[in-house]
């Protein structure tokens, strides 16, 4: 195994770090006698002087000093005399004899251990170069073997939740049935279109039918697509799909690469698919592989706060933060982001370090000061300070809330702290961010510097799906009243769909004056394939079986069909205003893991993936509610 050069920021190479020995000039192929004699000579005269300092110098072990770090501060020093807090620990009477003989062994050791050391220089000596390097070699195939058995060692064994409802949902309406067999077809389209002109690649270009990318897989090919689609594959009975997708994981899927990621993208994404795959189908692959890739993110947690950084640098575990960002600041929704997953990571590999690490940023905010009891969308991890007062359910904040709720549900609703946390922040939002138009719509603004921003993102419609969800264990029980706002924001959504010329979606939209529901920008009027719409239809459909949410996600589905779907895939829309539609060329992979899903469950029964057993995290991975939870992460591994 080599090692590779190292690239730093100014572009310049350094070389390769040689770790064996020195490398001797071609034509002096081996030493002359001499120059052993010489070499022999000098190595003795140091280890003379090493034996010399050993016996010469002041004895450090009598006084054992605690001087590091915290134990400084935290331990009282006390020495026999009952000297406090000298700092010193000194030793005598009866102890000292035994402490003397300890001594002895200690010089015996050190002797016995140079002299084998000597031995071993004299017998390198002997040797040719060739022998040398066969003998590095072989050392350096043992790394690798180790290296390798690693990486296939199996995680302890936990047992596994109760799987319920990992398949089925036929539905016994005929009409239904159609609908559902329908999405299918386009989960099938937009996968084997990816297979042909995308495998490998992280996400598809329907229209140059090419692979495409971007800098939250960082510049790697890591197959997103592949992983991001499994359990919506697996559901949808597509098994020959999936197994191919999950060949390409085991001979593929690489993280030991030189590449910067988004922690949050990489997490959602790859660690939460990875996880649902594994709990549908019990393929210990899909379990290795999202241990393996959650270490390396492990050191995105390295900050002065324990915030970690939006991006991470896989190889080098150098992280960073997005340049546009307020001041340095990480973002809410990212590090707020990761409780799911690494609860899970927990649980399955009985390694608490995962637990910590989200746990550490729960309290850490539920410590901090909130302005009007709002959480802002940036945090420094330098400083552990807020950055800009922005306050958003939509892009920068979102899934921050939800994974607070769902927090709660995934622990069998024993994470208290999780849902008073969500209480009291959704009581904020409702009280400054929530507004009604003057058309009687209701909708969440944005909270900038002091005042209402009158404007959703599509992201923030995923909250009528959320407030659904969370109306049953709310406080005062005011369920009905959750379950009312999440159709009202389910409505709203809908109408800003209705409003355009293709009935898809812009990504933003607007309520001023006579314009509601409505995006003016130009830059706002895309639609990007997203699924927060069909997400809240589909809940509030779990909620109520109100027929409106089928018949407005179905409205949704052929509108897809009709002009987003092309030859090689799926594709984007850049004005949905405009009835000639122009496509951006790129089939997200949330598509695949999201949108289809959701449509998929809506045109199902309630027993595909019932909610009481399983939670979704942000991009639609199912992960089973863990009802030992608390048994388990409180330290007590016997249960494992
Ligand atoms: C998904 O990757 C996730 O839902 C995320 O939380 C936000 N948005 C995209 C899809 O729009």
């Amino acid at each position: 195994m080599t090692t590779p050069a190292l690239l730093p920021l100014s572009g310049r190479r350094i070389p390769p770090l040689n770790l064996g020995p020195p490398s001797f000039p071609h034509h002096r192929a081996t030493l002359r006698l001499s120059e052993k004699f010489i070499l022999l000579l000098i190595l003795s005269a140091f280890i003379t002087l090493c034996f010399g300092a050993f016996f010469f110098l002041p004895d450090s072990s009598k006084h054992k000093r605690f001087d590091l770090g915290l134990e400084d501060v935290l331990i009282p020093h006390v020495d026999a005399k009952g000297a406090k807090n000298s700092g010193v620990f000194l030793i005598h009477g009866p102890d000292e004899h035994r402490h003397r003989e300890e001594e002895e062994r200690l010089r015996n050791k050190i002797r016995a251990d140079h002299e084998k050391a000597l031995e071993e220089a004299k017998e390198k000596l002997r040797k040719s170069r060739e022998e040398i390097r066969a003998e590095i070699q072989t050392e350096k195939n043992k790394v690798v073997q180790e290296m390798k058995t690693k990486e296939k060692k199996t995680l302890p064994p936990v047992p596994i939740p109760n799987l319920v409802g990992i398949n089925g949902g036929d539905p016994e309406d005929n009409d239904i049935r159609e609908k559902r067999e329908k999405i299918k077809e386009m989960m099938k389209h937009a996968w084997d279109n990816y297979k042909t002109y995308g495998w490998g690649h992280n996400e598809l270009r329907p229209i140059a039918k090419k692979g495409h990318s971007t800098n939250i897989f960082g510049s790697s090919q890591m197959g997103a697509t592949i992983v991001d689609a499994l359990d919506t594959l697996y559901i949808m009975g597509l098994h020959a799909e999936f197994l191919d997708g999950q060949r390409w994981i085991e001979d593929n899927l690489d993280f030991s690469v030189n590449s910067e990621v988004s922690v949050f993208e990489v997490n959602i994404r790859f660690i939460g698919g990875l996880l649902a795959a594994y709990y549908l189908s019990g393929e210990e692959i899909f379990k290795s592989k999202a241990v393996q890739l959650a270490e390396k993110l492990l050191p995105a947690f390295n900050t002065p706060t324990g915030i970690p950084w939006a991006m991470v640098n896989l190889k080098s575990g150098v992280g960073r933060n997005w340049g546009w960002a307020s001041a340095g600041s990480s973002i809410l929704a990212e590090f707020g982001t990761l409780h799911m997953e690494f609860v899970h990571l927990s649980y399955l590999t009985g390694d608490l370090v995962y637990y910590k690490k989200v746990m550490h940023i729960r309290k850490l905010l539920r410590k901090m000061d909130r302005p009007n009891g709002l959480y802002p969308n940036y945090l420094n991890p330098r400083t552990g300070r807020w950055g800009q007062y922005h306050t958003s359910v939509g892009g920068l904040g979102d899934s921050f809330y939800e994974y607070l709720l769902k927090a709660w549900l995934m622990s069998d609703k024993t994470d208290h702290e999780a849902r008073r946390m969500y209480d009291d922040a959704i009581e904020a939002i409702e009280k400054l961010l929530l507004s009604k138009s003057r058309g009687g719509l209701v909708f969440i603004g944005e909270w900038k510097n002091g005042h209402l921003e009158k404007k959703m993102g599509h992201l923030a419609c995923f909250a009528g799906g959320m407030f659904a969800l969370g109306a049953d264990g709310s406080r005062m029980d005011k369920a009905g009243h959750y379950l009312e706002l999440g159709a009202e924001i389910a409505r709203t959504c809908h109408e800003s769909y209705d409003r355009t010329a293709l009935k898809l979606g812009p990504e933003s939209f607007k309520f001023d004056g006579a314009v509601e529901a409505v995006a003016v920008r130009q830059a706002e009027k895309y639609y990007i394939l997203r699924p927060e719409v069909i997400e809240t239809y589909w809940y509030l459909w779990r909620f109520t079986h109100d027929p409106r949410y089928r018949q407005w996600g179905w409205e949704a589905a052929l509108a897809i069909e009709k002009y987003c779907r092309v030859s090689g895939g799926f594709s984007g829309i850049k004005d949905v205003y405009s009835s000639t539609p122009t496509h951006d060329d790129v089939q997200q992979s949330f598509f695949l893991a999201e949108t289809l899903k959701y449509l998929y469950l809506l045109f199902s029964g309630d027993d595909l993936l019932p909610l009481d057993h399983w939670v979704f995290n942000t991009e639609a991975h199912p992960l089973p509610v863990l009802h030992l939870a608390n048994t388990k992460l409180s330290g007590n591994p016997a249960v494992r």
